[in-house]
């Protein structure tokens, strides 16, 4: 069974997409909302955790330009200078500490920088004077905070964070001139320059690298989703509906959900979702409608994605399952005494899926042909409609489909040898309850594995995930988590992107 159509439920895990229109009152925006994803403090913690490792990152990897200046002086004349090979040693990181603010953004303040800056200062005298002869090395010792209020904003139809607002308080530089031979008017005239200037550059390249950094990160977001966003002819347009909305206890962002199959787009309008579905104790929250799920699912069916063909002997063995029917001889032969019996299975109707607080109905058709060997006609063809509650839940880093009721309709049934189309009713009770018992576990646990497997494509294994729960609702899922953000992800993060 190909369930690529299961790479676009992942994209909520991960992204902010890229779309058009954006509204500017959320509560407007509800309606086109299919999926939303909420933040709280508890997480925004453990990210900020991870916040001086970004900072370390912005310091070691900005570029310092190189620096010139010129001065009049009494009797000299004109003194020429210049800073270059400006770098960064010995850098400790103390604390970083942050605060949502409701309606205005988030305010990060990183304390307790201490870095040592070495350079080289180049200098020279006379007015008519082109290269610069003379040069000494020097050392600043800094301690310097650091304060950033990214804003979050809703640009070109994407969650974009605004980290313009930055600034450095440089608490102590001190400037040590190598060899210290210069002569004191002059070391007070370098001491000047230098601290001014490395107080400039220092703070100009900070804070464009912090922007930097921030935007590798929303680039390398963006990147995973186009990923799993084009899969063949399906899509999902994941945009935002209306800026993030930020409180003192959460973040949280409102996507389209949008399935795009050949380039026609599902429509979501009269979305159910409202914050109050969605409670403030857990990290991490994912909203789902089943608008999103349906179009997804249709699709799929549309793009022959569910069709699964099981031979040899993994056939043998899943018929191997008690049954309380007995298995028709035909059945049985072809199973073990045919060389090759294959099974072939897909829907034959567009599968509709509705949430409820027992679980996600699924109901549709099947169909299925039994080969037994040989290339020609299938031995027996049948069509069932199918109508199950499934409850889905994560654990021990794998998805798990459990069929909580399901009913199974036998629509019609038959063989293809001419003297004997139509089968009895035992025959029929078999096949009943063979798709029940067999078929449905089965595919469930194809499902299962697709899903598992598509999510740790994505890293999530990576992530320490804590106590999961997905809680099925009244036309929506909401999926919710603590989380873990390991170490070395970030630090992988970092040295992957910023070389
Ligand atoms: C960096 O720290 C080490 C160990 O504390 C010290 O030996 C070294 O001189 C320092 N480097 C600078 C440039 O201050
Ligand atoms: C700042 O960092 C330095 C060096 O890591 C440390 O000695 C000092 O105690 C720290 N000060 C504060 C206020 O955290
Ligand atoms: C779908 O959209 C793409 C890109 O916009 C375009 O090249 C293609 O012709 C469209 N296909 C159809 C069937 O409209
Ligand atoms: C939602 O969209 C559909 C399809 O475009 C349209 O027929 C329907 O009137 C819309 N409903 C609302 C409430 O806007
Ligand atoms: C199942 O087998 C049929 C016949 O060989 C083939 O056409 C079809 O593509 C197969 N489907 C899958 C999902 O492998
Ligand atoms: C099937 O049922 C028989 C008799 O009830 C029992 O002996 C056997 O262990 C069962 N097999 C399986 C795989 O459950
Ligand atoms: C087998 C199984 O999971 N049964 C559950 C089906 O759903 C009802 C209602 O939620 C539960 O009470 C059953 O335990």
């Amino acid at each position: 069974m190909s369930l690529d159509v299961v790479h676009s439920l992942l994209l909520f895990l991960f992204v902010f997409g890229a779309s058009h229109a954006c509204l500017q009152d959320p509560a407007e925006a509800y309606r086109f909302t299919g999926a939303v994803s909420r933040l709280t403090y508890p997480a925004v913690v453990v990210l900020n955790e991870k916040t001086t490792k970004v900072i370390e990152a912005a310091f070691q990897h900005a570029r310092y330009p190189s620096v010139k200046g010129e001065t009049s002086l009494f009797l000299i004349g004109t003194l020429i200078y210049g800073l270059e090979n400006l770098e960064i040693h010995n850098l400790s990181i103390g604390q970083s500490t942050f605060e949502l603010h409701p309606g205005e953004g988030i305010s990060m303040e990183i304390t307790n920088v201490s870095a040592v800056f070495k350079g080289r200062i180049q200098y020279g005298y006379g007015s008519w004077l082109v290269s610069v002869e003379h040069s000494i090395d020097f050392e600043i010792e800094s301690q310097i905070d650091l304060g950033i209020n990214p804003k979050l904003y809703c640009g070109e139809g994407k969650v974009a964070a605004d980290t313009s607002d930055c600034f450095l308080n440089f608490h102590k530089l001190s400037l040590h001139l190598q060899g210290d031979k210069e002569p004191n008017w002059l070391k007070k005239l370098f001491t000047d320059f230098i601290i001014f200037t490395v107080k400039l550059v220092v703070k100009g390249q900070i804070c464009k690298e912090i922007n930097k950094v921030a935007n590798i990160l929303a680039d390398f977001i963006q990147e995973r989703a186009e990923q799993f966003l084009s899969d063949g002819d399906i899509s999902v347009d994941i945009g935002v509906a209306a800026a993030p909305v930020i409180t003192a206890n959460y973040i949280e962002s409102y996507h389209k959900g949008l399935s795009i199959y050949k380039n026609v787009s599902a429509v979501i309008n009269e979305s159910v979702f409202h914050p109050s579905q969605l409670t403030e104790h857990k990290m991490l929250y994912f909203w789902i409608s089943d608008q999103i799920l349906n179009p997804m699912f249709t699709a799929a069916h549309h793009d022959a994605r569910f069709q699964l063909n099981i031979s040899g002997a993994e056939l043998s063995e899943l018929f191997k399952t008690n049954l309380s029917s007995i298995m028709p001889e035909y059945f049985r032969k072809c199973l073990l005494e045919s060389g090759s019996p294959q099974l072939r299975v897909w829907s034959s109707s567009v599968p509709y899926l509705h949430t409820s607080t027992l679980g996600t109905n699924v109901r549709g058709t099947a169909s299925a042909q039994l080969h037994c060997g040989g290339a020609g006609a299938p031995t027996l063809s049948f069509q069932a409609e199918v109508d199950m509650d499934i409850t889905v839940s994560y654990a021990d880093k794998k998805v798990f489909l459990q069929n909580n009721r399901s009913e199974i309709y036998v629509l019609q049934a038959e063989f293809s040898s001419q003297n004997q189309p139509h089968l009895d009713q035992a025959q029929l009770d078999f096949i009943r309850e063979a798709v029940e018992k067999i078929g449905i576990p089965k595919v469930l646990s194809v499902f299962e594995t697709e899903v598992t497997r598509l999510l740790d494509e994505q890293g999530t294994y990576l992530f320490d995930i804590f106590s999961p729960e997905v809680l099925p609702q009244e036309g929506f899922t909401v999926i919710q988590m603590d989380f873990g953000f390991p170490h070395h992800l970030l630090v992988e993060f970092l040295r992957r992107t910023l070389q």
